[in-house]
């Protein structure tokens, strides 16, 4: 509720669209797709420990990662939801080895493709901890009429229209980015709708909150190993008493970042050279919404969105969240790396 208004997505939405006249609407109904699929996700999620949709599915993905068998429901019900939208040519998934082009007319005439992790932090299901779903937005680059090609998958976050995530939580939220601005929604089982409840979400530049998997310490590079004492080293009087939370469900720790401020890292190590989060639906979608808030988004070596991809399913090392607490660990882990 604000000022006592009740402000649907489709509502919002559609007032934004009005503040643009070039503005043909597309993106918008396409957000509101988005958020149809994960209104249907939300109540299989929501009821998995009753009906038969806990466990594993008994198949793996490209990853190599055993799918749960929500994570291919999430998945079924993204895919043949855009498939009826009215503006995605294609997608791209972390459970499908290659990019989905939607073959009908319709489909090939529309000028944006999205990729999604459909059920991001699913090894948390059977636990019952907060899981998400993340979906970024590109133009396509390929020629409308045809359908899309690889390349409109591969496109550096720096190019996207787009990004959100839709965390089933305590509640249910959908939050999504533009490059304007950041604005979250609540789903009200009520009435059946997300309603803004969070708006113009803006990350602080400082926080108190460090989260990270400590158990692979041993595996860190030294100057990853100096920054995490730095922070263990929890120290009042320099303003810093950092806590330590680590939910190990990317959507979970990053909108606790996005609401709080503080840093995730998820860091390359001995045994993942490249970190273990996927570029172009984890950790560019995160790095596009919490940038447009504010923060910062890092690979380490350069902004996550300035990568340009080679592979769909690349991974990147990611240090993310506040502006100020990002850019003093790449400092403290550059000056240990120099140093040695
Ligand atoms: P680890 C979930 O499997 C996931 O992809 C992210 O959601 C999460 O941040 C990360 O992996 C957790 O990885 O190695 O700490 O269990």
């Amino acid at each position: 509720m604000l000022q006592g208004k009740l402000i649907t997505l489709d509502e919002f939405t559609i007032q934004e669209t009005r503040k643009f006249p070039q503005a043909t609407g597309e993106l918008s109904s396409l957000l509101r797709d988005i958020a149809l699929a994960g209104k249907v996700i939300n109540n299989k999620v929501r009821t998995a420990g009753l009906s038969d949709v806990l466990g594993k599915q008994g198949s793996s993905n490209i990853q190599g990662e055993q799918q749960e068998k929500l994570d291919v429901i999430a998945d079924e019900t993204l895919i043949h939801v855009l498939k009826n939208s009215a503006d995605c040519a294609g997608i791209a998934s972390e459970e499908n080895d290659d990019h989905v082009s939607y073959e009908d007319t319709f489909s090939a005439n529309s000028k944006y493709v999205v990729l999604f992790d459909p059920l991001d932090g699913s090894s948390n299901i059977d636990v019952n901890a907060s899981i998400g779903t993340i979906f970024s937005i590109y133009r396509r680059v390929s020629e409308l009429g045809k359908t899309c090609t690889e390349a409109d998958f591969l496109q550096p976050g720096n190019k996207l229209m787009a990004a959100g995530y839709i965390i089933y939580g305590s509640s249910t939220m959908m939050v999504y980015a533009t490059k304007l601005s950041v604005n979250g929604f609540t789903l009200d089982p009520s009435i059946g709708e997300f309603c803004l409840s969070h708006p113009n979400i803006k990350v602080p530049e400082n926080g108190k909150i460090y989260s990270l998997n400590q158990g692979n310490t041993n595996k860190y590079s030294e100057g990853m190993k100096a920054y995490l004492n730095y922070c263990m080293e929890s120290n009042k009087e320099e303003g810093r008493p950092y806590s330590h939370r680590y939910i190990g469900s990317m959507v979970g720790d990053l909108h606790r970042t996005l609401i709080k401020g503080g840093i995730f890292i998820y860091p390359a190590d001995k045994s993942s050279p490249n970190g273990k989060l996927r570029l172009q639906y984890e950790c560019n979608p995160m790095s596009f919404i919490v940038e447009a808030a504010g923060g910062l988004g890092h690979t380490g070596e350069e902004r996550v969105m300035d990568v340009v991809p080679t592979e769909l399913h690349q991974r990147v090392p990611i240090y993310i969240g506040s502006k100020n607490m990002v850019n003093k660990a790449l400092e403290i882990i550059k000056e240990k790396e120099v140093v040695g």
